[in-house]
């Protein structure tokens, strides 16, 4: 049987650690023959760290025959010692009346630090991913404090939107949302995201002429999707929660086991494709194989996709920018 991998998760005891946990540690995301030790990490506040207790209880009572370990943290420096695996789930919320470059700078401070301790402390193959927002510039944050690991191990979380976008198309098309294939998300995980479907196809099929309505692409689809987090806030009075940690369990089952040439979207550094400039966590079409993820190339840019590139490309760079002195 294989040997343990390690996997530290942040904000362990929030609502996304909640429906992420479980899920990691039966099996679904490296595997039904992975075991895996569980490194939680949350802040030293008593209540958290009660909260976190009760989680692991929980996962203890599972008796998941694949968990071959659980570990409670305070401090980043102990949580990612050795991991394999860092999903970074833990950020500073907006609370009221918190400007915007305040919030980057609180969450500059949280991505600082454990970028700092994944540096000295975690495998140095290890696989990061972002989810606590912002999370291309928290992902980039981190990536720019470990400069003694590979930056292409630095990774944000884009993969909701891809499966937001999808299950649009699905409806829009009446097509099972497993058949559509070569979607593309490109960009940040915000309202600007430009989700792209000219390329996909659903049984080999095109979608683009299928659905042949430009302005529903405009006008309804872009918009439902970059606002999907908010009206999920409007309906549930939370926010997602067991979907984005079903896209997180998606974004690292996929980097770790391969897509077999399937497209999906990560927020990666660039290497300069696309006119992306280099280092920036930018979301862009990639398949996976061993391991290692290749942006998709090729894709012709029309007009209006690169005026969509520019919007979600200038948003992304003003925040790197707003965080660049604090690195
Ligand atoms: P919760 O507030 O329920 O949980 C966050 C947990 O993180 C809390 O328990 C908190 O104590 C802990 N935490 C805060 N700072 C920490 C630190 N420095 N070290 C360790 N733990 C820390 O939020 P939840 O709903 O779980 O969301 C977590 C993050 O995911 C938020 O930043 C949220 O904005 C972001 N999201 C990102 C998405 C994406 O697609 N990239 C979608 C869903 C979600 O909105």
């Amino acid at each position: 049987s294989k040997k343990p991998v390690r996997v530290a998760v942040t904000g362990a005891a929030g609502q996304i650690g909640y429906a992420l946990l479980f899920r990691i540690a039966s099996g679904e995301m490296l595997g039904k023959d992975q075991p895996v030790i569980l490194q939680l990490l949350e802040i030293p506040d008593e209540k958290a760290q009660n909260a976190l207790k009760g989680v692991i209880m929980e996962l203890e009572d599972c008796a998941f025959p694949l968990l071959a370990g659980i570990e409670a943290h305070s401090d980043p420096m102990t949580a990612f010692k050795d991991t394999d695996y860092a999903l970074l789930v833990g950020a500073r919320p907006r609370g009221p009346g918190m400007e915007r470059a305040d919030l980057l700078a609180a969450n500059a401070q949280i991505f600082t630090v454990q970028g700092k301790a994944l540096n000295a402390v975690a495998s140095r193959n290890v696989k990061v991913l972002v989810v606590g927002n912002p999370a291309n510039t928290n992902a980039y944050i981190a990536m720019k404090s470990a400069p003694d690991l590979p930056a292409k191990n630095f990774t944000a979380m884009l993969r909701l939107d891809h499966n937001r976008a999808a299950s649009q198309i699905a409806a829009k098309t009446g097509k099972p949302v497993g058949s559509i294939e070569k979607l593309a998300v490109w960009g940040n995980h915000s309202p600007t995201m430009y989700a792209d479907y000219r390329f996909a196809t659903i049984d080999g099929q095109a979608v683009k002429p299928l659905i042949n309505d430009e302005e529903w692409n405009r006008n309804t689809f872009l918009p439902t999707v970059g606002k999907r987090g908010a009206a999920i806030i409007a309906a549930r009075g939370l926010s997602s929660a067991a979907s984005a940690a079903n896209a997180a369990i998606d974004h690292m089952r996929d980097w770790a086991l391969g897509t077999n040439g399937k497209w999906v979207t990560m927020g990666i550094p660039s290497d300069g494709s696309y006119g992306i400039p280099k280092d920036v966590m930018f979301g862009f079409p990639v398949t996976t194989e061993n391991g290692e993820y290749k942006i998709v190339q090729g894709l012709e840019i029309d007009a209006f996709s690169q005026e969509c590139i520019n919007k979600t490309l200038a948003e992304l760079t003003d925040e790197q920018n707003g965080v660049k002195h604090l690195l």
